[in-house]
């Protein structure tokens, strides 16, 4: 297998230790948590989303175990505002924050909030929140006014796409219209599970969002689209779990990953993914970053 060098230089913006991030919802809701995956190795974390209003998430069940990945429902439940003072002690680490609202707006509000972040992640992707994520960031004029109002907070801004519309290369243009400085691909899938015991859907919201190895093909394939698309950096997201799987997916096209459900079966897994996949004798990354386009 290949071997890379750890970056010498910051991805998208954001001084990143090594090319592996925590992905937004994954133990991003505290501080401490956040911190705890830095020292486990993570090149950069990203927090839960935050939007501007506390919301409890839907009703439960909010998480089940499917064949190759997990479906989620949790409804974007954040503490909106009360973030700023639980990742106050994280200033000057490489912490992305995930923000949402309804309208541009509200994404510049969000924003405000936050002057010690590294980066803004744009969530325009959950797969099941009405009026938020992914049922407005289907729309390429909605995704570059988020975008550009973000923009004006002077900071690196990530806009996370959704996999589920037609033409990915659209939305992933109106982000680089509106300024963004890097697209994430991809948020989950949207997908449903039913008892046939009870004879109903098993989620509290019937629809969730799939995530783990089962859609690494579609991540893989959403992020080879957007590299003939857009000539900003790419972050894969989406089923990685190995050293393998992030060659691959800089070979389609990732300047960088974020790495998710695969936490909850090791929380070691971005020094185990590092053991495998650095080397200090290894290639630069970039030299085989979209490497795989033919
Ligand atoms: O909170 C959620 O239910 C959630 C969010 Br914000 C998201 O962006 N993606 C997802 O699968 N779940």
């Amino acid at each position: 297998m290949i071997q890379i060098k750890l970056p010498e230089e910051e991805i998208a913006g954001v001084p990143l230790r090594n090319h592996m991030l925590l992905a937004a919802g994954i133990l991003g809701t505290t501080g401490a948590s956040l911190k705890r995956m830095l020292n486990l190795g993570a090149g950069g974390v990203v927090t839960k989303s935050i939007g501007p209003k506390a919301i409890p998430g839907h009703h439960g069940p909010a998480l089940i175990p499917v064949d190759g990945g997990l479906i989620n429902a949790m409804g974007l439940p954040n503490p909106s505002k009360d973030f700023v003072e639980e990742i106050a002690p994280l200033k000057g680490e490489p912490v992305v924050v995930s923000i949402f609202g309804g309208t541009p707006e509200e994404f510049g509000t969000v924003a405000s909030w936050f002057p010690d972040a590294a980066a803004f992640e744009l969530n325009l992707s959950c797969p099941h929140a009405e009026g938020y994520g992914a049922s407005i960031g289907v729309n390429p004029r909605v995704v570059r006014e988020c975008t550009e109002i973000v923009k004006t907070y002077n900071k690196p801004v990530w806009v996370k796409l959704t996999p589920n519309v037609t033409d990915i290369k659209i939305i992933g243009k109106a982000a680089e219209e509106g300024g963004a400085d890097a697209i994430v691909a991809v948020n989950t899938v949207k997908a449903m599970r039913i008892s046939t015991e009870l004879r109903r859907p098993v989620l509290g919201n019937v629809f969730g969002g799939l995530s783990g190895q089962a859609i690494f093909p579609i991540a893989v394939r959403s992020v080879y689209d957007l590299y003939d698309a857009v000539d900003i950096p790419i972050i894969g997201c989406g089923g990685i779990s190995s050293a393998d799987n992030v060659l691959e997916m800089m070979m389609a096209g990732a300047s960088a990953v974020e790495i998710g459900s695969a936490i909850h079966d090791s929380v070691n897994i971005f020094s185990e993914i590092a053991a495998d996949l650095y080397s200090k004798d290894g290639i630069p990354a970039e030299e085989i970053v979209g490497c795989a386009h033919v």
